[in-house]
Formats: structure tokens, sequence, C-alpha cells
């Protein structure tokens, strides 16, 4: 039998000399495993006497706690050296200048829809959404746009493979059916604008089969023309920022709107260069009208108790117009170095207050 306080003394200086967190644990193992040093002095207790048994085995516990105790100091002091070992490490130089990133550009389109929301927000348009897929009925039926109309020719619109609950499946040509489809669900008075993605069959310099539009209406009970024509050319101004924009309502015709009437502004060209805001020239904009009563009828209004008006814009050529960008494919082609040319940065939010970015 080893004298308690030798064995003590032993196991804390093996303890002690350990210099890793595995040379610990093979301390440990040695000194308190089942095979271990304190273990096999534990079994040779049996051969003792009773009062020798329980001095022995009192003293064999004691040295048991102090070498369990002095191993778990020790491993908690070599976390933390090694914590400290770590950050000192990895200490990082907070006043470094940042690299230099370059930041992405917001593309041309989002861009025009932003400031087209902004300022048609701020008159009280709200922004509502639909499917780019539709049904037949809601993106030509509800509209009063006749079977035999060349704009429902397999030629101008995608159609595509199956039937919906309201006829074939189109890729809408204009935003009109979330219009539509707000009429139906919503009780007037209606304020909304509908943003987003269109397709037509078509492509050239100025057509693209994917291009984007914004819809605008309005439904209430004493809703006129006065309005229609008060709202466009407050818009008009405030998208191209020229305060006395000439603005001139031109009919036309529309299926879904009666009258209906084209918007043109005021611009010049002399001498191959084009300006917009004054001179003696005029330029197409947008296409408008006053809700055509079959359409208020096919969407559940009653024409003799509501009327409105309602507009469509093509993002792309105001855009195109604003910004100087002379070719419509451009937008489409991905090339970074035109995007950077053309593009905004995302933190140049516009905004009404005060007019647009002055
Ligand atoms: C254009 C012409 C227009 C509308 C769109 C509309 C929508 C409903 C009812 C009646 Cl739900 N009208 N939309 C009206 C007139 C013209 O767009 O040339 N767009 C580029």
């Amino acid at each position: 039998m080893e004298n308690p306080e030798h064995l003590k003394a032993d196991l804390l200086a093996q303890v002690e000399a350990a210099a890793t967190l595995q040379a610990l644990e093979d301390v440990r193992v040695a000194a308190l495993g089942k095979k271990g040093a304190i273990t096999a002095q534990m079994k040779t207790l049996g051969g003792l006497d009773p009062e020798a048994r329980k001095a022995m085995g009192q003293a064999l516990n004691a040295v048991k706690d102090a070498v369990a105790e002095a191993i778990d100091t020790k491993k908690a002091a070599m976390a933390d050296a090694e914590l400290d070992a770590k950050l000192l490490a990895e200490r990082v130089d907070v006043t470094l200048p940042v690299r230099p990133e370059r930041e992405g550009q917001l593309h041309p389109i989002s861009r025009t829809i932003e400031e087209v929301v902004a300022i048609l927000g701020e008159m009280g348009f709200e922004v509502h959404e639909g499917p780019e897929i539709e049904d037949d009925w809601y993106n030509f039926t509800a509209l009063n746009i006749p079977e035999d109309h060349p704009a429902r020719q397999e030629h101008d619109t995608f159609y595509l493979p199956g039937h919906g609950a309201k006829g074939r499946k189109v890729l809408r040509t204009h935003t009109s059916p979330v219009q539509i489809r707000t009429m139906l669900k919503t009780k007037p008075p209606l304020r909304i604008i509908a943003p987003g993605r269109t397709y037509r069959c078509d492509y050239d310099a100025t057509h693209s089969p994917m291009f984007h539009q914004v819809e605008g209406l309005v439904i209430d009970k004493a809703v006129h023309m006065g309005h229609l024509k008060g709202c466009l050319i407050d818009f008009c101004r405030a998208y191209f920022g020229v305060d006395d924009l000439p603005v001139r309502f031109r009919p036309s015709y529309f299926p879904f709107t009666e009258p209906s009437a084209e918007v043109d502004i005021g611009c010049s060209r002399e001498g191959g260069e084009f300006k917009i805001g004054h001179g003696d020239s005029w330029l197409e904009i947008l296409g408008c009208g006053m809700v055509n009563p079959k359409v208020l009828e096919n969407c559940g209004i009653d024409p003799a108790e509501y009327q409105g008006f309602a507009f469509g814009v093509g993002v792309e050529r105001i855009a195109m117009l604003k910004y100087g960008i002379p070719d419509l494919r451009t937008f489409y082609e991905s090339d970074l170095r035109w995007l950077r040319h053309y593009g905004f940065s995302a933190l140049d939010v516009p905004s009404m207050v005060g007019g647009l970015n002055p």
C-alpha cells in the first residue's frame, strides 16, 4: 500500500508537467481511470482491518478530489490561454480603410417604374399586381376587345397550351387584367396602378416581345374627363421635370375606353437635336380614356352609379425619352458596360418630397 501523500504529490507533479490538453487527459486516465493508480489503491482496501480501511479510504478519496480539482483548474487555464492566443492571432485592425467594392446598379426600367410609382403614389394611387399568365377573359373579353380584334390574332399574342376557368391561357398583352381582377373583388371607389411585365409577339428597334407597362385606373361616382386631364398633365410634368410642359389630348380609339385619347407632350426637333419641354413639335407618350361602361358591367360595377378613367404608359418608351437611350433592344442585352452607364444607385430613391430629385 503506497503512502497516499506520496501518491498525491506524484500525481499533482504529473498534472503540473502536462503541457497539452491531450497530455492532461492522459494523466487523468492514468490517475482516476478504471485502471488508474488511485483505483488500484482503492482495490487493496479490502485487505485492511476496519479502522485502517476507513482512514486509508478517506485519505485516498482526498487524493482523488485533489487530483481531479487540479486537472479541472489546469484545463480551464489552458482553454483561457488558447482563447487568448486565438484572439491575438485573429486581431483585426478596425482603422484600416475598407476595400473598394463596385456597387450594383439599378436597371433604368426598375428606376423608371419607381419614379412613376412615386409620382402616382403621392396622388393617392395604390400599387396592385397580378399574374403574367392570364385567361383570355381577363386579358381580352372583360375589356370589350372583340373576338376578331387584331390583338387577339395568333401573331400578336402568345397563346399557351391549355385552358383556365376563363378561357385560353395567354401571356398578358397589357396589365389591364390586374385592374379587371381588382374591380371584380374590391368595391369602388378605386384608385390603383398596375406596373409590370407584358408580352406581345413583336421584335424590332422599338418593340420587344417582353416589355413593361404601368396602367392606372380611377373609379368613383363623379369622376370625369377633367380629373383625367389634370391627373395626366401633372404626371407628365412631374415625370419629365418640366413645370410648364405643354400637354395635349388627341382623340383616339380603344375598345375599353369611351371617349379615348392619346397624350402628346411638347418637344422640338431642330437640326437633328431632339428636346422635350418646348418647341413646335409633339410626341405621343401615353393612351387614356373614360372607362367604357361595358367594362364596368363586366366587372360587376353599375355604370349608372359609377364611372372612371384609365390610362396606360409604356415604361421603355418614357425611359428612353427621359434618359436618352436610343435603342430599345439594349434594355435586355445585360451588357454590364451599358448598365454602368445608364444604371442608377439603389441608394438614390425617387421621392416626391420637394419634387423629384431636385
Ligand atoms: C396605351 C393605352 C390604355 C387603358 C390603357 C384600361 C384598363 C381598364 C379599363 C379601361 Cl381595366 N382602360 N386601360 C385605357 C386606355 C389606354 O393604354 O397606349 N398604352 C401604352
